[in-house]
C-alpha cells in the first residue's frame, strides 16, 4: 500500500523510460520549463519592484517551482481543489492564473483577482480555478482542506443537495462536484510542526479522503532548521504510521521525478483509496523572504550546496542534455518570457487602485441581509387539543426541533462536534440495542437515526478541527452547523475562529464565502461548574468584524435566531447558555419550522421609563426579578432590554430607551473590565451625553474566575441582589 522512494538528487536523465519521461512529452517538458522559469522571473521582478518601493512585499516561490508545475501536470483547475501556500507560485501559474494577476497583487491594484488589494502578494485565491484564499498564518489551510475533500464526497452522496435553492444561503452558493475530485494542500517543513497539521493528518487518514499532502521541504523555517523542528529531523519518518496514507518521498526539485509522484498519489486518491502525502525537498534560494538574509544563519558552503540543486538550472541543463532545446531554443525562450512579463510589469504598474470608501465592504454578505424583514416570521403556535393550549418546551427542546426542521428542510447541512452523534458505532442504535446520547446537553438527540450517520456524527475531540473543518465543507457549499462543547473549550479553535472563518469572504474580496453555524454551550450560575465549565467572554468574538454573535435568553429567541443563523449568508457564533437549556424562564411552544427572528432586533422585555437596563442570556431572567421587587419595593419602573443578538446589536432600541429613561445599566454576566458592557456604555456616553442624568453603569461578574464551591460563585458572578442594588442607586442619582 504505502511506497516510500528516496530523495534521488541523481541526474534528470535517470527517468527517462521508453522514450518518454514518466509519461511527460517533450512538449510538457518544455512547457514545464517555461512556467519554472516564469515563475522565477517574476520573484526576479518584484524583488526590483520592491526596492523601487512600487510594491511592498516579497515571498519567493524560488527553488519550489518543480513541485507547482508537476502537481499541476496531474491535477485538474476547476475540477480539482488547491489550497496552496505561498511558495505556490509557479502551482498557480501552471493552473491557469497570468503574471499580469500577480503583479496586481503585487501593487495591491483593485483588479487583483485574489483579494482587491486586501492581502499580501503571494497569497493566492482564483475561484475560477478552485484555488482557495489562503491567508498568512502558516498551516489553517490544512484542516480547511480536509472540510473541502469531505464536501466532496458528502455532494457525491447528496447529488441533491447542491441545487440551487431560493431564500437562503444557498440562492448565493454555486455548488459543484465530480465525484473523484482530489483537493490538494500544501505547506513548510516547519508547518509540519503545527497541531492542525496532525489533526488534519488524523481525519484525513480516518476518514480515507482524497487529499494530496505536500510537505515542501526547504530545510528551514525561516532560520530555523528541519532537525529543530521536527524530531530526528525527517517528516515522513513520522507520519509513516498512518492507515490509509500512500506515500512519496522525493527530490522536488527534479521534475519528472516529482511529476511521477504526483502520478501516483493523485490516482490513489482519486480511486478512493485514502489520503497521500508527498514530501518534496527542495531548496530556499532566496531567503525567507525579502525582509529575511540567510547569510546571518547559512554560512556560504551550505547555501552553494543548495544551488546545486536549483531546479531551474536542473531542468534547463536536462532540455539541453536530452536534446529537447538547444542553446538557442532556450534562449528564445526565455526572451519570450522576459518579454511578456515587461508587458505584464507596465500594465500592473498603471492598474487602479482600490477605494478607500470600499473598506468595510464584504465584511459580511452583500446578498443577504439576516437584519431584515426577509427573517422576520410570525410564530405559528400549534393549535389547542381539547380546549388545552400547546405544552411550552425548554429552549433545549426547542433548539433541537429546530435543528431537525432545518435538516429536514436542506440536505446541505451537516452537524458534528464532540459526542453530538446519537451513537458513531451505527448498528447499535439500529438495532435498537441503545438510546442514543445526542450531545453533552442532548441538543442533537434523534438527529443521526433520521438523517444518517453521514449528516451528523462525532469529531475527535480536537476543537480547531471541528471549526477548520466547517469553514472547508462551508466554503464548498454546505452548512455544516457544528458544535463547541464548552465555550470554556473553544480556544483550540481560536486561529481558525479569529484569522479564517469570519475573514474567507473579505480577504478574499467576495470570492469565496463560509457560511456556518458554531453553536456553543456558555455560561455559568451552575453550582459546582467551576473555571472550566462556566466561562462568557463573548466579547472576544463581538470583537471580530466578520462574524455574527447571538445570545438568547430563551426558547422562543433561541429557536427564531438559530433558524435565521442557518439560513444566513454569513459565519455566525451562537451562544446556548447551559443554564437556561432547561429553565422554566421562558418556555415556549413551538412556533413551527418557518419561525425567523432577525438579527440585531432587541426585545423589550419589561416597558418602563425610569431607567434602562440593557442586558442577554442568563442576566435577563436576574434582571427581570430584580426589576420586579424594585417597582414593588420603590415603585422604580425598569425597562428591560434584551439584547438577544449581540453583533450586529440594536443600537436604535437602546437609544429610545435611554432617551425615555435618561438613565442605564449594562449587566452581563462576563467579567466587568473590558467586557461587552464597556462598548455599549461607550456608545451611549458618546451618542448620548446630554440625554443622561446619571453616569451608565455597569454590573458584571467580578475580575475573576468562577469559583467551584457555590458560595463563591455566587459572589463572582452578577446576582438578583446586585442587580436591585445598582438599579436602586441609579434610579436614586
Ligand atoms: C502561525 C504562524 N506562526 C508564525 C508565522 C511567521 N512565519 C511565516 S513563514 C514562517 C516559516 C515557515 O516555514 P516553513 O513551513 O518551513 O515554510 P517555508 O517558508 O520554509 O516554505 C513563519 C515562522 C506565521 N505566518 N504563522
Ligand atoms: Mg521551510
Amino acid at each position: 500500500m504505502a511506497t516510500k522512494t528516496d530523495p534521488k538528487p541523481a541526474a534528470l536523465a535517470d527517468e527517462k523510460t521508453g522514450g518518454n519521461y514518466q509519461g511527460l512529452s517533450r512538449e510538457q517538458l518544455v512547457e514545464a520549463y517555461r512556467i519554472m522559469y516564469t515563475s522565477r522571473r517574476i520573484d526576479d521582478r518584484e524583488i526590483l519592484l520592491k526596492r523601487q518601493q512600487k510594491i511592498f512585499f516579497q515571498i519567493s516561490g524560488a527553488g519550489h517551482e518543480a513541485i507547482g508545475v508537476a502537481a499541476a501536470f496531474v491535477l485538474k483547475p476547476a475540477y480539482d481543489w488547491f489550497y496552496p501556500y505561498y511558495r505556490d507560485r509557479a502551482l498557480c501559474l501552471a493552473l491557469g492564473e497570468t503574471p499580469y494577476q500577480m503583479f496586481l497583487q503585487g501593487v495591491g491594484a483593485a483588479d487583483d483577482p485574489s483579494s482587491g488589494g486586501r492581502q499580501m502578494p503571494s497569497h493566492w485565491s482564483f475561484p475560477h480555478l478552485n484555488i482557495v484564499t489562503q491567508s498568512s498564518p502558516t498551516g489553517s489551510q490544512i484542516l480547511q482542506a480536509v472540510g473541502c475533500a469531505e464536501a466532496g464526497r458528502y455532494l457525491a452522496a447528496h447529488p441533491e443537495s447542491a441545487r440551487k435553492a431560493y431564500g437562503d444561503f444557498r440562492e448565493f452558493k454555486d455548488v459543484t462536484f465530480h465525484g473523484d475530485e482530489v483537493t490538494y494542500v500544501s505547506l513548510g517543513d516547519g508547518t509540519t510542526s503545527e497541531g492542525e497539521f496532525w489533526e488534519a493528518l488524523n481525519t484525513a487518514s480516518n476518514r480515507k479522503l482524497p487529499l494530496v499532502f505536500v510537505v515542501e521541504d526547504n530545510g528551514y523555517a525561516i532560520s530555523v532548521p528541519v532537525e529543530v523542528q521536527t524530531a530526528g529531523g525527517n517528516i515522513s519518518r513520522l507520519v509513516a504510521g498512518f492507515p490509509n496514507f500512500h506515500f512519496e518521498e522525493i527530490d522536488g526539485t527534479d521534475p519528472v521525478a516529482t511529476y511521477a509522484a504526483f502520478a501516483r498519489s493523485v490516482a490513489h486518491c482519486r480511486a478512493a483509496q485514502g489520503p497521500s502525502l508527498i514530501h518534496a525537498h527542495v531548496i530556499r534560494p532566496y531567503s525567507h523572504s525579502l525582509s529575511d538574509d540567510e547569510r546571518l544563519y547559512r554560512p556560504d558552503a551550505e547555501r552553494q550546496r543548495d544551488a546545486a540543486r536549483d531546479p531551474i538550472t536542473r531542468t534547463q541543463m536536462f532540455l539541453l542534455r536530452e536534446g529537447i532545446l538547444d542553446e538557442k531554443g532556450i534562449n528564445r525562450l526565455e526572451k519570450q518570457v522576459e518579454e511578456s512579463l515587461q508587458i505584464a510589469v507596465d500594465q500592473a504598474l498603471d492598474a487602479a487602485f482600490p477605494q478607500p470608501e470600499t473598506v468595510t465592504r464584504y465584511v459580511y454578505s452583500p446578498y443577504l441581509d439576516p437584519t431584515s424583514s426577509a427573517f422576520e416570521t410570525a410564530p405559528v403556535f400549534p393549535e389547542p387539543v381539547d380546549g388545552k393550549k400547546p405544552t411550552p418546551k425548554t429552549m433545549a427542546d426547542l433548539i433541537n426541533t429546530t435543528l431537525r426542521d432545518e435538516m429536514r428542510r436542506d440536505e446541505r447541512i451537516v452537524i458534528f462536534g464532540e459526542d453530538v452523534a446519537d451513537c458513531s458505532r451505527d448498528q447499535y442504535l439500529r438495532e435498537k440495542q441503545i438510546k442514543g446520547k445526542g450531545g453533552v446537553f442532548k441538543l442533537t438527540w434523534g438527529l443521526q437515526p433520521e438523517f444518517g450517520a453521514d449528516r451528523v456524527f462525532n469529531s475527535p475531540l480536537a476543537e480547531a478541527n471541528i471549526v477548520g473543518r466547517a469553514t472547508g465543507m462551508a466554503t464548498r457549499g454546505l452548512k455544516p452547523v457544528v458544535e463547541i462543547q464548552f465555550f470554556d473549550y473553544i480556544w483550540p479553535a481560536m486561529l481558525q475562529l479569529r484569522d479564517e472563518l469570519p475573514l474567507i469572504r473579505w480577504r478574499s474580496n467576495n470570492g469565496f464565502s463560509a457560511p456556518t453555524v458554531i453553536r456553543v454551550a456558555i455560561g455559568g450560575y451552575l453550582t459546582g461548574g467551576a473555571i472550566y465549565h462556566s466561562q462568557c467572554g463573548e466579547s472576544i468574538f463581538t470583537h471580530i468584524p466578520g462574524l455574527r454573535v447571538v445570545f438568547p435568553s430563551n426558547a422562543l429567541d433561541a429557536c427564531g435566531l438559530l433558524r435565521t443563523a442557518i439560513r444566513c449568508d454569513d459565519p455566525v457564533l451562537f451562544l446556548e447558555h447551559k443554564r437556561l437549556y432547561r429553565e422554566t424562564f421562558g418556555r415556549s411552544p413551538y412556533p413551527g419550522p418557518d419561525y425567523m427572528i432577525p438579527f440585531g432586533k432587541a426585545k423589550i422585555v419589561q416597558p418602563g421609563t425610569d431607567l434602562s437596563v440593557i442586558t442577554y442570556g442568563a442576566v435577563v431572567p436576574r434582571a427581570l426579578q430584580a426589576a420586579q421587587k424594585l417597582e414593588r419595593e420603590h415603585g422604580v419602573k425598569v425597562e428591560l432590554i434584551d439584547l438577544r443578538c449581540l453583533n450586529p446589536f440594536d443600537w436604535e432600541t437602546i437609544a429610545n430607551s435611554v432617551r425615555k429613561t435618561n438613565r442605564a445599566i449594562v449587566a452581563y454576566e462576563d467579567t466587568l473590565s473590558w467586557g461587552y458592557g464597556a462598548e455599549i456604555a461607550a456608545r451611549i456616553a458618546d451618542a448620548l451625553f446630554d440625554q443622561l442624568d446619571a453616569p451608565v453603569r455597569r454590573v458584571a461578574a467580578k475580575d475573576t474566575f468562577v469559583a467551584y464551591q457555590p458560595i463563591l460563585e455566587n459572589a463572582i458572578l452578577p446576582q438578583v441582589n446586585d442587580l436591585f442594588l445598582a438599579m436602586k442607586q441609579l434610579a436614586e442619582y
